[in-house]
């Protein structure tokens, strides 16, 4: 695409964290960018300027700032994009040997940039050719022998097979996750209420510094249920601390992070989303399978299961506490 593209989402500020792609002009910045969209491989033009894309990977919204690679843009634009940005991709072209040393020159001033506890991922592109495993390594201990403060993963990747794409996707789901975590968001409390024959089933975890973390929160929390078909999910800042609710017309369940500083910007709240319309999900299928009749301890083996699978939402220090118990008979 021609020219700096400004698309809506951009600017409507729909993004979790902001990602620059750095690397000389031709290396295949824009080309991975298209195959990540999952937009045919067509013929790309030198990127001028800027061109923003948001990219969606497990209900997180990746906002890429593909920054052309030309060198005056490397001087004008790249320091301000990269040193604003919550992690870094930087494509290297390994077809084209001779540029190595100007793309190392260019990925070292890139590290001097970017924040400090920004993840880097350095992306060496094969394109379609057999390229021998050796020489990747050699590509890839060079830019990994940078690593001090900043986490630098190397993957080698072909826009035109595909290959190592979702290796590429996961990698930065996972890493972006874990450093969402680092800054500061935790959940400290989880809540789900299930409608059974027997009464609603109340399941709480919560982290053992959340210490009465829920009292000031009601009568915000409380089981809601929807109503027929339908489903609510609800996202809610309440002094801090982000509560997020989802339910449907027999479980409702809520979740709340530890409190973090107003001023911070808040991450992750379609990841925390997601956390909560995941269990909904799950709940379904659990009663499809148990009958409406889930008892506490079906509900307590599957949220062995979530915590478990979720653990890099909890505060790594502290084991969560759980208590299950009925809060209506209906008999
Ligand atoms: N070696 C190799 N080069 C290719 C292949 N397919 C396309 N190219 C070249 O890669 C370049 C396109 O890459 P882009 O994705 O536009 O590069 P970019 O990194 O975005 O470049 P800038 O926007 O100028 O920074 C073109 O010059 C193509 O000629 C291929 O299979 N192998
Ligand atoms: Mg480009």
């Amino acid at each position: 695409m021609l020219g700096p593209n400004s698309n809506s989402n951009w600017l409507s500020n729909d993004r979790d964290v902001s990602i620059s792609v750095a690397g000389l002009d031709g290396v295949g910045k824009t080309t991975i960018i298209n195959k990540l969209l999952n937009e045919e491989i067509t013929e790309t033009y030198s990127t001028y300027g800027i061109n923003q894309e948001i990219v969606n990977i497990d209900g997180l919204k990746l906002g890429l700032t593909d920054l052309g690679g030309k060198e005056p843009f490397r001087k004008s634009l790249w320091p301000s994009y990269i040193s604003r940005s919550d992690a870094l991709i930087f494509v290297v072209d390994a077809t084209k040997e001779h540029q190595i040393k100007e793309s190392e020159k260019w990925f070292v001033r890139s590290l001097k940039w970017i924040k400090k506890d920004s993840p880097i991922l350095v992306l060496i592109n094969t394109w379609d050719k057999k390229i021998n495993q050796k020489e990747i390594n050699t590509v890839s201990n060079l830019f990994k022998s940078y690593s001090r403060l900043q986490l630098i993963e190397c993957f080698s990747v072909s826009p035109i097979t595909g290959e190592n794409l979702n290796k590429t996707i996961d990698w930065l789901a996972n890493t972006i996750i874990t450093n969402l975590m680092s800054t500061g968001v935790s959940v400290e409390s989880f809540i789900a209420y299930l409608k059974t024959d027997k009464g609603i089933i109340e399941a709480r975890i919560r982290s053992p510094s959340a210490i009465n973390d829920t009292e000031g929160m009601f009568p915000v929390i409380r089981y809601k249920f929807a109503s027929g078909n339908e489903s609510i999910l609800d996202y809610m800042n309440i002094n801090g601390r982000q509560v997020v609710m989802a339910a449907d017309n027999q479980t409702s369940c809520w979740l709340m992070t530890n409190m973090i500083n107003q001023n911070k910007k808040i991450k992750g709240a379609n990841l925390l989303m997601k956390l909560l319309t995941e269990f909904i999900i799950e709940i379904q299928g659990l009663r499809e399978d148990k009958g409406a009749d889930i008892s506490e301890s079906d509900l307590t083996g599957y949220l062995m299961k979530y915590l478990i699978n979720n653990q890099s939402f909890w505060s790594e220090k502290e084991l969560p506490m759980f208590e299950i118990s009925y809060l209506e008979n209906n008999s």
